[in-house]
């Protein structure tokens, strides 16, 4: 199949996000006018579309909203800007930088997102561009953070862990180029065509993506066993680094991964990928864009809600796309290599590199980076970057590495610590290996709360599990508003998914490695239900836990899940 540039290509009737990425003239759509509409804080319904592909998503305060109806308001708008940051490497200026910016247009907090890019809340119209232009000024970008394009290539931030860390890094950041959007849209409309990052401004057309785009998002991410910090089976693509005495010597490449689905459309589920074959370093990249353009020819352009590639993959069948795969790269898999994943959390510790470097992980409860909390979490990390010592690395479980440390400016770190009190000693295994997603107020999809909600249901957990003196166990709980899968909950060991307000699904028996999906254990149920029923199964694990098996592990033993139940109600 051609790549589709053309109506005359298209397969079927063009509707929808289709048309509007065709009309939009290579993600220009009418941006510009609707920008400079004082009339309205919104920008048209297609331009809300289009702009997505910059890294721009329109939304409302939807607790405003009833009341501006009263007043009859338009609903307060505003807009999520993602900062793109593949790998989740930053300087400290550039922390510093986002830092400021969430002062100055945004509504004071950076949200670390479970993808490591950042996200800004609450920006108007009228200061999009001066954000996006700062962004830029500071040699980051927003460009592909968002819409039906591969997104931020996530690649494990944490150097100690080996030395090969900075190839694969290399390489995610390669492979994150090779893939973002050629046009010059992005430049255009927001830098007003002057090159401030980025290299070189290509020809106006998308030599991989076409005028039609992917049919859906795309999402990559790299591990480096025995860290499956990037959940990279919950990813499109997701590869897995493969050391041999010291070298990289390739990646095993898992296919088909991607959480969305809709409650009530058993059509549409959570997915993890499957491990088709290992491939050389120098081969990656190429198999990569095959794998991209089979998923741009043979998506699904009809029906977004199952136009993901693990729909793809589900519906032509795993070995026709591993075929597929070789037929197009002209490159032969080899059997995946043996590898092991210990877990898909973050270590929270100091640990020292192979340069003798040092890094050190901070826990920020669910990636959101405000005053507010028990820790003055935003002026901690303000008085760490302007210190200049050290780099910062989002991690995919939306924390920070404070990373690249030389032993003589530890201890200067160590003191800022301790007057900050960011010190994890005190905080349950539970809440360490919490993640929750964005939800309420600002997620238009949302039906329920979540960071501003797990944090306190940890609060009531954390009395049961010190009760049963298993404060400190390591068990992974995630929360989403709903079932679309932001925070990961499909592959938790204990997940809650919004239903409505203060009412959620309740999902266990995912594993610590990431590899597993849990299963639907009880529906609807509000917050006193939630703790008596885990009350009741912690306290079996805790005093009935004969094999010494990791939460996850123990709920399948004991039955408390039914492998038979469907992945999606
Ligand atoms: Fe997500 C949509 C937030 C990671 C699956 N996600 C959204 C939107 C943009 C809502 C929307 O479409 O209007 C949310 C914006 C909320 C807000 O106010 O900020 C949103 N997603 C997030 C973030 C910020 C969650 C967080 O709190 O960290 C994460 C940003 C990642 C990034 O930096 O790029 C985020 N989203 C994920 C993940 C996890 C991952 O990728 O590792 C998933 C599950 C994996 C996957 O893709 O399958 C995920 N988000 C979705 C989906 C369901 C996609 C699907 O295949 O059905 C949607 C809805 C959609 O695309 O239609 C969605
Ligand atoms: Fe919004 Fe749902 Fe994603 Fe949470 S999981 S951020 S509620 S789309």
């Amino acid at each position: 199949m051609k790549i589709l540039r053309d109506l005359k290509d298209y397969p079927g009737q063009l509707t929808g996000v289709e048309k509007i990425k065709y009309n939009s003239n290579y993600l220009r759509g009418t941006i510009n006018e609707s920008l400079v509409d004082e009339i309205t804080g919104s920008i048209s319904e297609e331009d809300a579309q289009v702009s997505k592909f910059h890294g721009i998503y329109q939304q409302t305060d939807r607790a405003l909203t009833k009341e501006r109806k009263r007043q009859k308001l338009e609903p307060y708008f505003m807009f999520m800007v993602r900062v793109r940051v593949p790998g989740g490497i930053v300087s400290s200026s550039q922390w510093l930088e986002m830092d400021r910016l969430s002062d100055l247009y945004g509504n004071n907090t950076l949200k670390l997102t479970t993808r490591q890019a950042f996200q800004f809340h609450g920006i108007l119209k009228r200061n999009l561009k001066k954000q996006i232009q700062i962004i830029n000024e500071s040699l980051l970008d927003t460009i592909a953070a968002c819409g039906d394009v591969n997104r931020n290539v996530m690649c494990s931030p944490n150097p100690n862990q080996s030395g090969i860390h900075g190839e694969v890094d290399r390489i995610a950041k390669e492979v994150s180029k090779h893939l973002t959007p050629a046009t010059k849209a992005y430049h255009e409309l927001w830098l007003e065509n002057k090159l401030v990052a980025g290299g070189a401004v290509t020809e106006n057309e998308e030599p991989l993506y076409g005028k039609f785009y992917l049919p859906r998002k795309f999402k990559i991410a790299f591990a480096i066993p025995p860290y499956n910090d990037t959940d990279i089976f919950t990813n499109d693509i997701g590869l897995i680094a493969i050391e041999k005495n010291g070298r990289l010597a390739g990646f095993n490449i898992a296919v088909g991964g991607g959480l969305g689905n809709t409650f009530g459309e058993q059509q549409t589920y959570p997915r993890l990928g499957d491990n088709i074959g290992f491939c050389e370093p120098d081969q990656v990249i190429h198999l990569i864009e095959k794998i991209v353009e089979i998923q741009r020819d043979h998506g699904d352009r009809e029906n977004r809600k199952v136009a993901r590639m693990k729909y793809t993959i589900d519906r032509k069948g795993l070995d026709w796309f591993k075929k597929e795969i070789e037929q197009k790269s002209g490159v032969a898999l080899k059997p995946p290599r043996p590898y092991e994943f210990r877990h898909n959390s973050d270590n929270y510790r100091w640990a020292e590199d192979r340069e003798g470097r040092w890094h050190y992980t901070v826990f920020v409860e669910n990636g959101r980076v405000t005053d507010t909390g028990v820790v003055r979490m935003k002026s901690f990390l303000q008085e760490a970057a302007r210190m200049d010592i050290s780099d910062f690395r989002l991690t995919g479980n939306q924390n920070v590495i404070l990373g690249n440390i030389l032993p003589s400016d530890k201890g200067k770190l160590e003191r800022l610590m301790k007057k900050y009190r960011v010190d994890k000693t005190e905080l349950s295994g539970l809440r360490l290996n919490s993640l929750a997603c964005v939800a309420l107020n600002s997620c238009p999809l949302a039906f329920a709360e979540a960071e501003t909600y797990l944090p306190s249901l940890i609060d009531k957990i954390d009395e049961i599990t010190r009760k049963l003196g298993i404060h400190q166990d390591h068990i992974t709980i995630r929360m989403t508003g709903c079932p679309n899968g932001c925070a990961r909950p499909y592959n938790a060991e204990i997940a809650f998914v919004g239903r409505a307000p203060g009412i959620y699904n309740l999902y266990l028996g995912g594993n610590r490695e990431g590899t597993r999906l849990n299963r639907l254990y009880k529906e609807m149920l509000k917050e006193e239900e939630i703790l008596t029923e885990l009350e009741k199964i912690l306290g079996d694990y805790a005093t009935n836990n004969a094999n010494s098996h990791a939460f996850g592990d123990f709920v399948w033993e004991k039955n408390y899940v039914n492998p038979d139940i469907p992945l999606n109600i």
